[in-house]
């Protein structure tokens, strides 16, 4: 489809957009009949749709009197979820068709050709979030969608998602527009979706989230604006419109109340003025990068009828945005994919393959002792926690809903949400709030399945880690560093060109192997995938790279694996690894190391095999466990076998 801009989008682009005030104070000043009028439902506003149209219509007209560019339709609370409250969620579908109905009316009286106005149609949070478990995201999904389809049937120029509390909420939120659209054979080019989240006085959304991190969670849909609405007034407001209108890619809406309420014989009562509300809110245009303005509560046709006095037609400021980097977010804040002074360490010990603790405890269904592994990790200098459930005979859905959820409210960090099935990595994304890493997919199973997981990146805003794994039947890992380039490159076409993910959002990883076997097929893995890792971030220089470091040493006992481990991982990162799946802790720097150690961690790990030498039993003499202790007969391990030798340096425990 080659479709023109829609006309919304166009005048956005051209000038300063005002839209109307508070719709709920005036509905107030109308002394209405809760039996007659409120069909009984008190506080149910949007029944007045069907009751009482003439009386939101005549709001509707004060404001586009008072000049404003966009209303919004009286349908804030018109979802099933809320509606279900007032025992009328069949009647979400028509209530929104009305409002936008009655809106699109009310437009016919006041436009004409140079002065189109437009109707936004309002889709408030709801009053269950997701993150708290009020309720589920098929649940919001199917309610928000159904909320949509009726806004876009009754003409709606574009869909409002605002007073955003929770992010899996506006996510939901935007994906039930986009189905919805979708199904009315429209897309986000013809009715643009707007966004604008609720900072609360605390200076987070009501779940604590960051404006920088909320920007980051949303940057991937297709949304035309993102903004700030309600809760406080504007001055309140100004340090977070300033970061979006230095970062946003997009266009900014600023909509706060006239000044932070007060009470006033037991009544809110908002105290800026219409002039000093129009004053505020032109500094923020004056500032640049804010190209809606309008009111949220306690702001009334005069506040309006003042803002467009202050704006008066003034074109829109380009959109000249610092590119801000990618990362990754938790419900809190953001971290940057690429870390400046270190990698992105993301914490191994979370995964019932990677720590026999977590597993115990999963299986114990010990929830605050996972939650405790999960913390201490982050004491330890974790930016991520890989999360795995997988564990054959539990419910893997179950397990990573229960972990998720916890993780997600009571963990500063970002997840990277690692499984083998699809219905898990999904449950764990519908509970996680923030900005995830799906670990991980691949081509081995084909593309049809990459193209699945690419659809979970998409849907629910992630990034993803992408082995080097194709269909090949003989070896399926790319084992040596020209297949592991040549498998990357693939897979970022197809992400990025088929599957339309941010190549800055995909993080290969190139595979670590054992080189601990002695096996001769084995031995220059580690040196493979440092080449590995060379030439994806020469040739891929957006993407990111990721390994899970701790496999290079499988076998070993953990002093070795420990000086093994640092060893490597220091030498992928000279090759341009930007993070890893690391036990933090336990990583020591160069400098850590003794000297002998780490030439022999070099020579096994770039197999400088000689004759007469090798660099596997020279490693592994080192840390022979009988080294110290003296007066013991001390057993000679170069006589054994490799493999027998190898045995004695297998020991169950922590590395
Ligand atoms: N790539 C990607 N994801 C991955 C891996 C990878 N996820 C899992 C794994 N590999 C990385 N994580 C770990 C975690 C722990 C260990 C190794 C890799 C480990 N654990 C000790 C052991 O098994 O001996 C400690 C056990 C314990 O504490 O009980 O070695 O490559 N994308």
């Amino acid at each position: 489809m080659n479709q023109a801009t829609s006309r919304l989008i166009q005048e956005l682009t051209r000038r300063v957009l005002v839209v109307d005030g508070a719709m709920g104070t005036s509905i107030h000043a109308c002394n209405c009949s809760l039996e007659r009028d409120y069909l009984g439902k008190e506080n149910c506003s949007e029944i007045l749709l069907g009751t009482r149209p003439e009386i939101i219509r005549g709001i509707h007209e004060a404001f586009l009197d008072a000049g404003c560019d966009c209303i919004e339709t009286n349908t804030f609370g018109a979802n099933a979820l809320v509606l279900a409250d007032f025992d009328i969620p069949e009647r979400a579908r028509e209530l929104n068709r009305l409002g936008a109905e009655v809106a699109r009316q009310a437009c016919d009286k006041f436009q004409a050709p140079d002065r189109p106005r437009f109707v936004l149609g309002s889709m408030g949070p709801g009053t269950k979030l997701i993150t708290l478990g009020n309720t589920t995201w098929p649940e919001m999904l199917a309610s928000y969608t159904e909320q949509a389809l009726g806004l876009i049937e009754g003409g709606v120029d574009a869909l409002q998602i605002e007073t955003c509390q929770d992010l899996l909420q506006v996510k939901c939120a935007v994906n039930a527009c986009l189905n919805a659209l979708r199904e009315s054979g429209k897309s986000y080019l013809d009715i643009p979706i707007f966004v604008s989240v609720t900072i609360e006085t605390t200076g987070t959304m009501l779940l604590g989230t960051e404006i920088a991190a909320a920007a980051e969670a949303l940057r991937g849909y297709p949304i035309a604006t993102l903004g700030l609405n309600c809760a406080t007034g504007p001055e309140e407001m100004a340090d977070h419109v300033r970061w979006l209108s230095a970062h946003w890619d997009r266009a900014v809406s600023v909509m706060p109340n006239a000044g932070l309420p007060e009470l006033v014989d037991g009544e809110p009562s908002y105290p800026l003025t219409p002039a000093l509300f129009a004053e505020a809110l032109l500094r923020f245009v004056e500032h640049g990068g804010v190209n809606i303005v309008g009111g949220c509560c306690g702001t009334t046709p005069e506040h309006i009828r003042a803002l467009v006095e202050a704006i008066d037609g003034r074109p829109s400021a380009p959109i000249t945005k610092q590119p801000l980097p990618h990362g990754c977010t938790s419900l809190f804040t953001v971290v940057e994919h690429r870390q400046e002074t270190s990698f992105l360490i993301v914490g191994e010990r979370t995964n019932t393959n990677g720590s026999r603790q977590f597993k115990r405890l999963l299986n114990e269904e010990d929830w605050d002792g996972l939650v405790t592994m999960g913390r201490d990790l982050i004491r330890d200098g974790s930016h991520v926690l890989d999360v795995c459930v997988d564990y054959v005979g539990r419910d893997g859905v179950r397990d990573i809903t229960e972990v998720v959820s916890r993780f997600a409210q009571q963990l500063s960090a970002p997840l990277m949400i690692d499984s083998t099935q699809i219905d898990v990595l999904e449950a764990g994304l519908r509970h996680a709030p923030g900005k995830c890493i799906i670990n991980s997919m691949n081509l081995e199973e084909g593309e049809a399945k990459l193209g699945e997981i690419c659809a979970l990146a998409r849907t629910y805003g992630a990034g993803v880690v992408a082995g080097t794994i194709d269909e090949d039947p003989v070896e399926a890992m790319a084992k040596t560093a020209e297949r592991k380039i040549e498998i990357a490159e693939r897979i970022c076409d197809l992400a990025v060109n088929t599957h339309g993910l941010n190549a800055a959002d995909i993080l290969f990883d190139p595979l670590v192997l054992p080189i601990t076997t002695g096996v001769e097929a084995d031995r220059r893995l580690a040196l493979e995938t440092i080449e590995g890792i060379r030439l994806i971030a020469e040739r891929l220089p957006e993407c990111q790279t990721m390994i899970g470091l701790s496999n290079v040493s499988f076998g070993l006992n953990p002093a070795t694996r420990q000086v093994l481990n640092s060893a490597f991982l220091h030498e992928c990162l000279e090759a341009g690894l930007t993070g890893a799946i690391v036990h933090a802790s336990k990583i020591l720097p160069r400098n850590k190391i003794d000297e002998n150690r780490w030439d022999a961690a070099m020579d096994l790990i770039y197999d400088r095999r000689r004759e007469d030498f090798d660099p596997l039993i020279a490693f592994i003499d080192l840390f022979d466990d009988n080294e110290s202790s003296a007066g013991k007969q001390r057993e000679r391990l170069a006589d054994l076998p490799l493999e027998e030798r190898l045995q004695r340096h297998i020991i169950d425990g922590e590395m």
